[in-house]
């Protein structure tokens, strides 16, 4: 139970100080330690400045453009404060996708880093009626037009007094179709992921501190990152280039307690350490955002002896629902619904199938999904059950194991990218014909992202042409969703009705 008025922002900065955690590291990086008082004050200062100077007002929608750094949890928290709902975007986005989530939430003010200028100008003049920008200094040396004015306010601010069911979150998820789709969460599912799943599985102390890899844009992160590390007193250290090396030094340097990530990161993290790596710190390394194998958790726990949570969350449900437990992990399932939680596996009838039948996940609890699109909402949500769109089975002793993903979405090294999105990118190249995405399994990445092109003829079937066409895509979209595998070919299967077979592409092996 919550009250009924409740910002989270206030929550996670200044009730802390006064519960007296005003001296406790809360974030560390570029280089740069704060404080817990540090960050309250700070974030007020923002908030004024966006209230005042830039016109905030409550349930205006703000869109935050960053890396993962201080400044980044700074601003979100700040436009919290003021009321705002809130749009995290990761920094690889380029103008056309920043647009389509400027167009879809009516974002009125967007925070960019910087160094993030180039494409948020972009996107700011092919959609001028709907926003103004204002820089902030990533590396917050305040070197932002945002930094120049908060410096210039007093550190005290009155929050908005925001309703516990007020909007303050939208988190975007590009679907199957690539077109980019938003969840709403409220001010209070931010306290209840961390009052559910950080205290019940992780028992997070003020003593932890968090490392990992996930954009604080992606729902994963910014819980794993931000809101659990602050909801108790801890310190959450944020990287801007999380590499294995770079995650193995900061556990080192700051005695990280745990990290989240996902199994392609702790994979490299391994290959990664040599023999004086000092890992002992770690307490717990959570694994979620594409399934963890088998080998990944045993070779995990041999080699480092860390206890490998694995668990399944969704930006529907903001963040992990079906997680292991300390005294039962194990390999090969993704364990039983937290606290406050109910799961089972079912038919399209939305009936229970028997133990070890594959079906559709169901799930159910404190947050879920609001969809801002009526028509996703009655498909997501069915009988007060939330359809995570991922196939289960659950075994006789009531344990959750995933069987697949029941859409088309590729995951590739802890990222999801729309195969359709994929495919647009590539269409509009003067060279390509027709062309299919599928996602194909790699040992290192999870899966791949394969591309099979029929060209506009005349074109040559070379190499020249395979990496003109990878680096077409990367310079029109994020450059995380190239294909890495583009086969120039003569046809694409299809069936009668000419409907592409991209089933057909994936039983293909690589080569
Ligand atoms: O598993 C996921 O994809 C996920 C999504 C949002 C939040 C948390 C997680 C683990």
């Amino acid at each position: 139970a919550y009250p009924d008025y409740i910002n989270a922002a206030v929550e996670l900065t200044d009730k802390m100080v006064e519960r007296g955690f005003g001296d406790n590291i809360a974030l560390i990086g570029n280089g740069r330690k704060r404080t817990y008082k540090e960050l309250a004050d700070w974030t007020n200062r923002i908030a004024r400045a966006l209230q005042e100077d830039y016109g905030v007002e409550p349930g205006n929608r703000v869109l935050i453009r960053s890396a993962n750094n201080p400044a980044m949890v700074a601003c979100w928290l700040a436009a919290t404060k003021a009321g705002a709902v809130v749009v995290n975007t990761m920094p690889m986005l380029r103008a056309v996708e920043l647009g389509q989530i400027v167009d879809k939430a009516e974002i009125k003010l967007a925070l960019c880093d910087v160094r993030l200028m180039d494409e948020m100008e972009l996107c700011r003049e092919q959609n001028d009626h709907l926003m103004s920008v204002v820089s902030f200094d990533g590396t917050a040396n305040f070197a932002g037009e945002l930094d120049k004015i908060a410096l210039s306010k007093p550190v005290q601010f009155d929050a908005v007094k925001t309703g516990q069911d007020d909007v303050c979150l939208l988190g975007f998820t590009s679907g199957t179709t690539g077109q980019p789709k938003a969840t709403m969460h409220f001010h209070r599912d931010l306290l209840i992921i961390a009052d559910a799943y950080a205290k019940e599985v992780l028992n997070v102390q003020p003593s932890d501190v968090f490392v990992g890899s996930p954009p604080l844009a992606f729902t994963f992160g910014l819980g794993g990152l931000a809101i659990f590390p602050l909801r108790f007193g801890a310190t959450a250290t944020l990287l801007e280039t999380a590499g294995p090396k770079q995650l193995i030094e900061i556990i080192e340097t700051y005695k990280a307690t745990i990290s989240f990530t996902a199994p392609t990161a702790y994979r490299a993290m391994m290959a990664a350490m040599d023999e004086g790596a000092d890992l002992s710190s770690l307490r717990i390394a959570v694994s979620a955002g594409e399934t963890l194998p088998a080998p990944v958790f045993e070779q995990w726990k041999n080699k480092t002896g860390v206890p490998m949570l694995d668990g399944i969350g969704a930006t529907e449900m903001l963040h992990i629902f079906i997680s292991n437990h300390l005294n039962d992990a194990m390999p090969a399932t993704t364990g039983r619904p937290i606290a406050g939680y109910a799961a089972k596996v079912v038919d399209d009838d939305m009936n229970e199938v028997p133990r070890g039948t594959v079906g559709k996940l169901a799930v159910r609890g404190p947050t879920g999904c609001r969809y801002m699109d009526d028509e996703r909402q009655q498909k997501y949500v069915r009988d007060g059950w939330n359809l995570t769109g991922d196939a289960f089975y659950q075994d006789e002793k009531g344990y959750f194991h995933f069987a697949a993903r029941a859409d088309d979405m590729i995951v590739t090294s802890g990222y999801n990218v729309a195969g359709p999105e994929v495919e647009a990118a590539l269409l509009s190249s003067p060279e390509v014909s027709e062309c299919a995405v599928v996602g194909v399994a790699d040992e290192a990445r999870g899966q791949i992202v394969e591309a099979h092109v029929v060209l506009v003829e005349g074109h040559p079937h070379d190499v020249e042409t395979v990496k003109r066409l990878q680096d077409y895509v990367k310079s029109t979209i994020a450059p995380y969703k190239y294909p890495r595998s583009l086969k120039l070919v003569d046809s694409l299967p299809k069936t009668a009705t000419g409907k592409i077979q991209r089933f057909r592409l994936k039983e293909q092996p690589i080569t």
